[in-house]
């Protein structure tokens, strides 16, 4: 009994864990896939013919048999042989694991269910044994007559069981809430059709043509992600609202339906995290459909002395944005579609801020519902209150792609490429420089918008042995990038980036 509520709660946890953290699917079901897979094509097709309809839900009930069995006999043998049963649970772990990590592209966080369903089965398990522990009966003291349900082992065996229980009980009740809610705001993102949304993709003056070069537009799943949230909200657009109040003559507050029957605008924006180090993968560049933040902040009509908008996310994290930044000619808008469809929940739907120029801590808010106008001098936002700077223009800065570090090229001719920004200014030219050499110009590729990155490339020679190649960028504005090395906090990392590599003879004969 011990061992199948252990086994359940462990499940039950290892599932809630999964639907906070979105992973795309449970241990539970990744098994079960792993079994279908499995299954000889021949006796899957003959199991339908037979089963019809039924095949999928017989499959789910055998193994949900085969687990309280197995629970049930790993419980049995932690009493009489401690390690053996350690080794079942981490066993049935391990094929779990094992499961999750068979589908492609499994990020280590989706390993975080699996761990914590072991950790619980381990944990319950001792928690078990010390209450069935009967202390040692003394030997002047005569045998007990008591009835055996008093005995304090059995009472606290079963408060263990229901405490074990309860907490499984609430963990798949909660576990099960967070994934029909989810489903359900997925059914509405899937069905939405928002008027005036269009596809791009890379216009062609955008590419350099080099081969593994950083596609110029990012794939929404390639987009990088960053947030404080443990369970990305999931909202249901006709229960989201956007309140734009504070210093301002008119408060004003809009539902989805109001906000996208405003004139809609597309732009290619390029996004970056102050986070990012130098060559670092914390940027993308998407085609943004969305309403500009300047004509509803406009309408509110702020009031004189307020410098700032106080954005708020439905889950509670913060931006402090200069009030310029969101109402000047750049561009700012909220969000509502990414490269022609529905912010993915993740990167914020239903609706988010983008403001081209600053780093996202201090303007990109996902799952925004307030903009307070405000005074800098007032108010504090998540990241500002843990010492990252208060205004944070994005710093120009190039990356290089091709090579990578430890590639091992043909000596010679070798084409270097990469990407470089600065986001509102502009990328007028890049330079590279070998092996300490003098700096030389490159090519770059013309988006023809300053919001977005560049593609760059630079032919350079290389004789046979180990080289090193830097990459700095020339902004619009004349500035040479710099190659002081700053690390990101409080307001962006600087310094050049540079890629180590071996030219080798493509023929030595
Ligand atoms: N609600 C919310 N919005 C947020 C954040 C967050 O933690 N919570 N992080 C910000 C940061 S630091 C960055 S860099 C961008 C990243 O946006 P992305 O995840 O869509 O790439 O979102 C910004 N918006
Ligand atoms: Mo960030």
């Amino acid at each position: 009994m011990a061992g199948v509520v252990t086994g359940a709660t462990g499940v039950a946890a290892s599932q809630l864990v999964a639907s906070l953290l979105s992973v795309r699917e449970s241990p539970l079901v990744a098994v079960a896939e792993v079994a279908i897979r499995a299954t000889p094509g021949p006796l899957a097709s003959r199991a339908i013919e037979v089963l019809g309809s039924s095949a999928k839900p017989l499959l789910v009930g055998t193994i949900v048999v085969a687990l309280l069995a197995f629970f049930a006999v790993a419980g049995w043998l932690w009493a009489r042989r401690t390690w053996a049963s350690v080794l079942l649970w981490v066993g049935l772990g391990a094929v779990g694991l094992g499961a999750v990590a068979l589908r492609n592209g499994t990020a280590p966080s989706e390993t975080l269910p699996v761990l914590t369903g072991v950790a619980v089965w381990l944990v319950a398990m001792q928690v078990f044994a010390w209450v069935l522990a009967e202390p040692a009966p003394s030997a002047d003291e005569p045998s007990s007559d008591e009835p055996v349900a008093d005995a304090p082992g059995r009472r606290g065996f079963l408060a263990a069981v229901a405490t074990v229980g309860l907490l499984g009980a609430c963990s798949g009740v909660t576990a099960q809430f967070l994934e029909r809610r989810k489903a359900a705001v997925l059914d509405r993102r899937r069905l939405l059709r928002i008027p005036g949304v269009t596809q791009r993709t890379t216009p062609a003056r955008a590419r350099i043509g080099v081969p593994g070069v950083t596609p110029w537009r990012t794939e929404n799943d390639n987009f990088y992600l960053i947030h404080t949230a443990l369970a990305v909200p999931a909202i249901d657009p006709a229960n989201w609202r956007l309140r734009i109040h504070g210093m301002v003559d008119r408060e004003i507050v809009l539902t989805f339906d109001q906000l996208i029957a405003r004139n809609l605008q597309e732009e290619w924006m390029t996004l970056n995290c102050v986070s990012n180090e130098v060559g670092g993968q914390l940027v993308g560049n998407a085609w943004w459909s969305g309403v500009m933040t300047r004509d509803l902040l406009r309408e509110a009509g702020p009031l004189p002395g307020a410098d700032a908008v106080l954005q708020t996310s439905d889950d509670g994290w913060t931006c402090s944005t200069p009030l310029d930044a969101m109402t000047d000619d750049r561009g700012a808008m909220i969000a509502v579609a990414m490269n022609g469809e529905p912010l993915p929940l993740e990167h914020g739907f239903p609706a988010r801020t983008i403001v081209p120029g600053l780093y996202g801590y201090t303007s990109a808010c996902k799952w925004v519902v307030d903009l307070e106008v405000t005074r800098f001098s007032d108010v504090q936002s998540y990241w500002t209150e843990r010492g990252w700077a208060e205004q944070a223009p994005v710093r120009l800065a190039s990356r290089i792609d091709v090579p990578r570090s430890g590639d091992e090229v043909p000596s010679g001719r070798l084409a270097v490429a990469g990407v470089a920004w600065q986001q509102t200014v502009g990328i007028s030219e890049v330079q590279v420089s070998v092996d300490g050499g003098a700096w030389t110009p490159g090519r770059i590729a013309s988006p023809s918008t300053d919001d977005t990155w560049v593609q760059w490339a630079a032919d350079v020679r290389v004789e046979p042995g180990e080289h090193r190649v830097r990459v700095r960028a020339v902004s619009k504005a004349g500035e040479v990038q710099t190659g002081v090395e700053r690390n990101p906090l409080p307001d962006g990392a600087s310094g050049w980036h540079e890629v180590s590599f071996t030219a080798v003879d493509d023929d030595p004969l």
